[in-house]
């Protein structure tokens, strides 16, 4: 009777993890496959040969890039390499990376760079936030860029219980930003658990001085943040949900759900033109290539664009898509005056020239 029970019992488990191993693919893999869809005027940056994870463009072009990510599970092409901040003047013809110093007393050998933000103050000094994943921990690192010398000083590392595993940010003031978690738990046994189990314990936190609170959650992974450029509205990839959701911002900062579009992609980093106020989106075709690398059948890239997203009939248009055979695991995209940069967690930069027809055929509502 024992032995029946146990048995019934293991039999319950196995079908428990098989539904669960089922669902995780379902969300991981984006089904779909890949037709390439290319632009004409695109090259590869050079100098960046292991990952530009995300991309902020100032006003006059300066672009910041966090390369070099180390994260349990991706890929790697320099394990020993430590991460950097790189720094491109989107002016130039062939715009070329240089890294920037960072000031004394940072531990530079532990940078590992995830996502990035910046915060133009009124007298125009530049603060760049960056999420740091010393050690594989979740911090967030505050530093002022100074233009003359390319460098930036490190004024604050900020870590938090309500911060355990941050992804992306926005930063508001010299020293609040809004944190998107990526996972609940700060563990790395755990964070396995929560995403095998498909948990939708992942949250948006808003971090000042003097208030911490969660301000969004019930996402599954939430992996991109931005906002809007009047600052009236935020926008949240959940990556394993395949969906951006939209949230109007309060004076207190609390956010409240406006709308959820759905795409079929793993939508990864959010970029917001701040022009035209369209939103820039870097996917993953098919997650499951991203975990499990294979340099014969490396992951592909995609680029969505999403115009109108308040509107009922936001436009949602595929710009580039790539098997892999050019760039590999496309983590943001990023506009700046008719050029479109794409990032990837771990392989290399593409800059393509947008002209006028670019992006503008084929669009797929949504
Ligand atoms: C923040 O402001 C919104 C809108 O005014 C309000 O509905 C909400 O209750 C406020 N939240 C807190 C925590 O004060
Ligand atoms: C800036 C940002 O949202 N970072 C994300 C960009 O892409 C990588 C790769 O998947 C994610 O891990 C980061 O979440």
């Amino acid at each position: 009777m024992k032995t029946l029970l146990v048995l019934a019992m293991v039999g319950l488990l196995a079908a428990l993890l098989g539904e669960r191993y089922m669902a995780l693919r379902q969300r991981a893999c984006g089904s779909r496959e890949l037709k390439p869809k290319r632009l004409p005027n695109c090259h590869l940056i050079k100098g960046i040969e292991n990952g530009a994870e995300d991309i902020e463009i100032l006003p006059n072009g300066l672009a910041f890039i966090s390369a070099g990510l180390k994260f349990p599970g991706l890929k790697s092409f320099a394990p020993d390499k430590r991460g950097e901040l790189l720094l491109m003047d989107l002016n130039e013809e062939n715009p070329r990376p240089i890294e920037l110093r960072i000031s004394r007393g940072f531990d530079l050998a532990s940078l590992n760079p995830h996502g990035i933000s910046v915060y133009i103050d009124k007298d125009d000094t530049v603060y760049l936030f960056v999420v740091n994943h010393p050690h594989y921990k979740a911090t967030v690192e505050i530093f002022r860029f100074v233009e003359d010398d390319n460098s930036l000083v490190h004024l604050k590392t900020i870590t938090h219980d309500l911060l355990p595993s941050v992804n992306d940010i926005v930063a508001l003031s010299p020293d609040s930003f809004y944190a998107a978690n990526d996972y609940y738990f700060r563990e790395q046994i755990l964070k396995f658990l929560e995403m095998f189990l498909g948990l939708n314990w992942a949250n948006v936190v808003y971090y000042s001085p003097k208030e911490v609170k969660e301000v969004a959650g019930g996402f599954y992974f939430a992996g991109g943040i931005g906002i809007s450029p009047d600052g009236k509205h935020v926008y949240v990839s959940d990556s394993m949900s395949h969906s951006i959701h939209v949230f109007e911002k309060h004076a207190n900062f609390s956010l409240s759900p406006l709308k959820t579009l759905q795409l079929d992609s793993i939508v990864d980093n959010i970029s917001i033109d701040p022009y035209t106020e369209d939103i820039w989106i870097g996917g993953h075709p098919n997650g499951m290539k991203l975990i499990f690398y294979d340099p014969e059948n490396p992951p592909g890239s995609e680029v969505i664009r999403i115009q109108n997203i308040l509107s009922e009939k936001p436009t949602v248009t595929q710009v580039y898509v790539d098997d892999g055979s050019i760039i590999q695991g496309s983590s943001c995209a990023a506009v700046y005056d008719g050029h479109l940069f794409i990032g990837t967690v771990f392989h290399r930069l593409l800059h393509c020239h947008l002209d006028s027809s670019s992006g503008k055929g084929q669009s797929n509502q949504n």
